[in-house]
Parts: C-alpha cells; sequence; structure tokens
C-alpha cells in the first residue's frame, strides 16, 4: 500500500513572507518572543487576512505555550494542504460569500437541456450486449473509493466501510469492493493488477488502513492499494471568512467534500502511475453501496460506444425528486456543459428557460427527462490525465451558509468551503471533443446505499425518498441478486413487502453470490445453466461460493455451497430441502459433489 499525504509541500513561501506588515494585537504582540520565524509568517498571513480575532485573549508568554505552538502546526497544515495556500482559500471564500448571501444565481445565463444517455434494461440483449464489450475492457481500470466521510447522518461512530453490507455473511463494505475488484482482476484482468486507491480522510485513515493490515488486503496485493488522505479546511462564521474556532488555540477544521479526490489523485502522481500502467477507464465510487458493481462492464460499453470522458450512471428520477440531476446547460455565450444540477435548482432554473412547468413526468416513462446523480462515475483516463495537468485536480467550490438571521450577516454554525468529485466536467467546458453523457439503470441495481440513521430514513420514506438506511441497503442486494437470477429464468420467489419503523423492504429469499462465483447477469448464468430447474421459496437462504454450479434445486431453507477451497461443487438437487444444509468442498480433494 503506498500512502499520500499533502503534508511535504514545501514551508510558508517567500511571497508569503514579503507580506505587507501588518499591526500585532496586543494578546500576539505580547508573545512574540516565544514565536519562530515561521510562526511569525503565519501570524502575519493570517492578520494579513483580517483574522485579528483569533489572537484575542491569547494567555501570556509561560502559559499554554504548547497550545500556541500547536495553533500555529495547524495553520500550517492548513496553509500547505490547500491549493495556493491559506490567503487562496480565504480570498474565495470572502467572494462566494458575498455571492452567497447576495442570493447570485449560479446558472445564471445557462439553459437546461435533456444530457446525452443510454438506458440499460438489465437481462436484455442490448444490457448483455453493452456488459460483453465492457468486461473486455476491465483489466484496464483502476478503482477510486472515496471513503472520508465521517458517517454522521448515519450516526455510526467507525469507518463506514467497516459496515455490515448484509447480516447472512456479514461481509463489511471494504473486503465485498475488495474482493469483487480480484474477482473482476482474476476472471478479465488479463494478468494484470486492477489499482484501487482510497481516499481517506483524519477521520478514517488510521480505521482504514487497519482494516486492510488486518484482513490481508481482502486477497488484493498490497501494491495495489493506494491511500490518499484528504485534508480539512478551515471553518468559516462570518461573511468576511472569519476563520472559527473550535476552542481556544483550536480552529475548527471540516472536510473539503469528495471532490478532493482530483487533486489527489494528481498531486500524489496516482493517475499518472496509472496511465502509464495501461489503465483507460477511472472508476469513482462511494462507501456504502452494495450495488456499485453490478452494472459497470454495461457502463464501461456505454462509455466504449460514445466514447464518454465522463459517463455518470444515473437512476430515474421522478420530477421534483429530491436529488441531483444530471442536466446539459447550454450558456447564451454557446458553452455547454453536461452536470449534476440540485434538484431545488433545476426546477426553476426550467421555469425562467425552456419549460413554464417545470421538473415534470414525460408520459412516455413517467420520470423526469433529467436523470438522477448518484456519483458513481467512469472517466476516461486520456481526457482525465490531460485535465488534472492543466488543472492540478482542483475544481470550483461552492458553499452553503445557513444563515440565523434575515440580514445573511450571522451563520447558525460555520460553514466552509466545499467540492465534489461529479463537478469534474465543468473543467471541460469549452473542449470541443469533450464528451460527457450517462448510463441509466434501475436503482435495484445500481444504488442502494446505507446513509441514513432509522429515524431519517423513516422520514425520507415517507416522503417518497428512498430510505437508504442499513436495513433498506441490506434488503435490496438480497433483491438485486434474486432479481438478476429471476431475469435469466430462476423460479425465485418474490418476497412480500415489509414495514417495520417506517421503513418498507423485501423480505427475502437472501441470496447471496460471492464476487469470486460471479457477479455479473452473464456470470450467473454459469452458475444456473439450467434456470427453469431452479426454485427458491420467499423464506429461503442461499449462499454460494467459488466453482459452483447449480443444475438442479428446489430450496425452501438454507443452502451454503462453499467451494473456495478449490473444487468444483455441482447440486443437483431434486427433493426439497427444507432444512438447512452446508456443503463444502475438502481442501485436498478434486471432489465433485453432488446433492440428490
Ligand atoms: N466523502 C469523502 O470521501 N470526503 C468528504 O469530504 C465527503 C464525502 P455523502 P453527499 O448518494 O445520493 C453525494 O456525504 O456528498 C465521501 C453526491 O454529492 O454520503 O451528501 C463519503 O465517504 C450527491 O450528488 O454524500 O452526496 C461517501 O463515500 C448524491 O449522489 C461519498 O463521498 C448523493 O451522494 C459521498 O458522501 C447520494
Amino acid at each position: 500500500m503506498s500512502f499520500f499525504g499533502l503534508f511535504d509541500i514545501g514551508g510558508t513561501s517567500s511571497a508569503d513572507k514579503a507580506l505587507e506588515q501588518v499591526a500585532w494585537p496586543a494578546d500576539l504582540q505580547a508573545n512574540s518572543s516565544i514565536l519562530t520565524e515561521d510562526e511569525k509568517v503565519l501570524a502575519q498571513l493570517l492578520l494579513q487576512q483580517q483574522q485579528h480575532h483569533l489572537f484575542v485573549g491569547w494567555d501570556r508568554p509561560g502559559l499554554n505555550d504548547e497550545k500556541k505552538h500547536h495553533f500555529f502546526e495547524q495553520v500550517m497544515q492548513l496553509h500547505k494542504t490547500y491549493s495556493g495556500g491559506l490567503h487562496s482559500y480565504l480570498n474565495k471564500a470572502r467572494v462566494l460569500l458575498r455571492d452567497a448571501a447576495a442570493g447570485v444565481n449560479p446558472l445564471e445565463g445557462w439553459s437546461p437541456q435533456v444530457p446525452l444517455g443510454v438506458s440499460l434494461v438489465p437481462g436484455t440483449p442490448q444490457f448483455l450486449e453493452k456488459e460483453r464489450s465492457g468486461l473486455e475492457d476491465l483489466a484496464f481500470t483502476g478503482f477510486v473509493l472515496v471513503a472520508g466521510g465521517l458517517g454522521e447522518r448515519l450516526g455510526f461512530h467507525d469507518i463506514k466501510v467497516s459496515l455490515p453490507t448484509e447480516s447472512t455473511t456479514c461481509v463489511c463494505y471494504l473486503q465485498l469492493y475488495c474482493q469483487q475488484i480480484l474477482s473482476m482482476q482474476r476472471k478479465y484482468g488479463q494478468g494484470r493488477r486492477l489499482p484501487l486507491a482510497i481516499m481517506v480522510s483524519d477521520d478514517t485513515s488510521s480505521k482504514t488502513q487497519r482494516l486492510l493490515v488486518e484482513n490481508n488486503y481482502f486477497g488484493l496485493v498490497e501494491a495495489q492499494v493506494t491511500l490518499l488522505l484528504q485534508s480539512k479546511v478551515a471553518a468559516l462564521s462570518g461573511n468576511n471568512a472569519n476563520i472559527a474556532l473550535e476552542s481556544a488555540y483550536q480552529i475548527d477544521a471540516k472536510p473539503h467534500g469528495h471532490g478532493d479526490v482530483h487533486s489527489l489523485m494528481h498531486k500524489s502522481n496516482t493517475a499518472r502511475k496509472w496511465a502509464a500502467a495501461g489503465v483507460k477507464w477511472v472508476v469513482f465510487f462511494q462507501d456504502t453501496n452494495g450495488l456499485a458493481f453490478y452494472t459497470l462492464p454495461a457502463m464501461l460499453g456505454v462509455s466504449k460506444e460514445l466514447s464518454l470522458d465522463v459517463n455518470s450512471l444515473a437512476v430515474p428520477r421522478s420530477a421534483k425528486q429530491a436529488i441531483g440531476a444530471i442536466t446539459k446547460l447550454v450558456h447564451t455565450d454557446g458553452r455547454e456543459m453536461t452536470i449534476n444540477v440540485e434538484y431545488n435548482q433545476l426546477d426553476p432554473l426550467l421555469r425562467s428557460t425552456i419549460s413554464p412547468e417545470g421538473d415534470v413526468n414525460e408520459a412516455a416513462t413517467g420520470k423526469s427527462a433529467f436523470p438522477g446523480n448518484i456519483n458513481q462515475l467512469v472517466f476516461g483516463m486520456e481526457t482525465y490525465i490531460r485535465t488534472l495537468a492543466e488543472t492540478e485536480g482542483v475544481l470550483g467550490e461552492f458553499v452553503n451558509p445557513k444563515y440565523a438571521d434575515a440580514t445573511k450577516t450571522k451563520f447558525q454554525k460555520p460553514t466552509r468551503l466545499e467540492c465534489m468529485m461529479q463537478d469534474y466536467p465543468k473543467a471541460l467546458v469549452g473542449k470541443a471533443s469533450a464528451k460527457v453523457g450517462f448510463t441509466l439503470a434501475p436503482s435495484w441495481i445500481c444504488f442502494s446505499p446505507c446513509k441514513n440513521n432509522a429515524s431519517d430514513a423513516a422520514k425520507a420514506a415517507a416522503s417518497g425518498i428512498p430510505p437508504a438506511s442499513a436495513w433498506s441497503a441490506e434488503s435490496d442486494q438480497y433483491y438485486c441478486v434474486t432479481e438478476m437470477l429471476r431475469l435469466l429464468g430462476v423460479r425465485a420467489a418474490k418476497g412480500a413487502s415489509v414495514s417495520f419503523g417506517g421503513i418498507t423492504a423485501c423480505s427475502g429469499p437472501r441470496i447471496i453470490i460471492k464476487p469470486q462465483s460471479a457477479i455479473f447477469m452473464s456470470e450467473l448464468a454459469h452458475i444456473f445453466p439450467f434456470p427453469s430447474s431452479i426454485s427458491i421459496s420467499h423464506r429461503s437462504t442461499l449462499v454460494v461460493e467459488g466453482d459452483v454450479v447449480v443444475e438442479k434445486l428446489q430450496l425452501d431453507g438454507a443452502l451454503i455451497v462453499d467451494a473456495s477451497r478449490g473444487s468444483r461443487i455441482l447440486v443437483r438437487a431434486k427433493v426439497l430441502l427444507h432444512e438447512s444444509n452446508i456443503l463444502r468442498t475438502h481442501p485436498q480433494t478434486r471432489l465433485v459433489r453432488v446433492l440428490t
């Protein structure tokens, strides 16, 4: 595993040192004798940026000096890790905060259109053809997991990638992702190792490393995993970009958003190394989406066919549904971009431009023409590398202060600049050759994250938004595999919907096909070659691992078929299985087990 953090990009520059001298407040002046030269430069930088309040009430020298040095360490960190330095951050923040208070419309001059995209219907010949085409390119794919988020909405105090994806096998998200990548590598990698980069933050870094190390990288090789450490930015308590304090001598610092991933892919040289090693496609995915990869080859097939530099996986979206919409925007000056537009911006934008009725469902599909963004992206490496070189991966930022008063001068709580990974297409504006589009797939096969605590999930469900709770995420994984099998012709029961605590999910069956057996629809077809000979009741549990072929099975119970130790297990169960059965291969034999 290589580890990249932005701690080593030089000290304060000579330009900073040449900053105009500003009079020091008395409390700081009194401490002058204990400060190092670098600390004085940083103090000067802060004063230049009108941050005098940070030094009010500093103790006299000899009292809390360690905390004072620690304060400057933190300032240095914030300065070094932000491209352009702390002064650049604060200057940008002032402009963005002024615009926010003035209510400037960031989409002024832009008019929406339906973007370029392909709609996939799982199981159709079109889907399987795209999947077949994409499988050929898996060997040239690199994976980027953004896992710096805290899980505050979930109310979980550990790293989200350590959560179990389901409670039948209790495999955690990181294990699932690693094993899926490993399986793709073994089957389609043509001898190559598929690289994985994981963006972590101070909040998730050490626990993520530990989880990987203690589990032997879940079968991956250490060298194919790169950890990218994102840094925090200073929280701001007022429109003049006043840096907020968490406590005396301690700045309130907050995550800068998942958009940091692009500057880290650039600064760490990861993107360049991957390109040199032949990676053609970069896949970005979130930390708790157990359905992340089922449509990946079909999506790659679309990227290939349309030569897309950016392909956003999207889900059908009802008009006005509270989820960002993939939208093509055309400016009055001729510029174009296809980008995620927040739902609360799309409706007014449509009304004020091309469609007086706003965001409405189309008659043909019953859904909005603007599909929902789920932040799973495939970038073409050639353009990505070029764009990173031009921009250093620094994307546009935004600020979203919650005002405490009508004059918009006070914030309810400190805010900060943020950036989003899906804003990358903004960097392609003006490049005539750049192609940005989407792949639409039903959410049951591509998106069911675990983001919300049970009570927020119930509120979301009540207002028609997917709950994104632990239970719905688990249930949707069983549902997805079962539905793929049904599309192949397997007679798997559709479990009834069950409601609990305001959340409705499917009751079963619980079918887990481990990644080394199959992930994609075309692979599942090999495990179940005679689908009509298989029936699985709604209350059944089936776990399949390793080289397994299920020719005949009538299951109304629990069956674990574990061929992970090297041999093939052939299941020909003519009888109805009512009880729990476990079939395992013996490590030393090449035994073929037949259950009849
Ligand atoms: N993440 C980081 O790695 N670092 C950060 O600083 C922040 C997050 P959230 P968000 O799924 O419906 C996104 O917080 O940002 C990682 C899209 O922007 O779960 O509110 C974090 O660990 C939105 O368009 O989501 O919203 C996680 O893996 C929509 O697609 C990922 O970034 C929305 O997800 C997402 O972070 C959604």
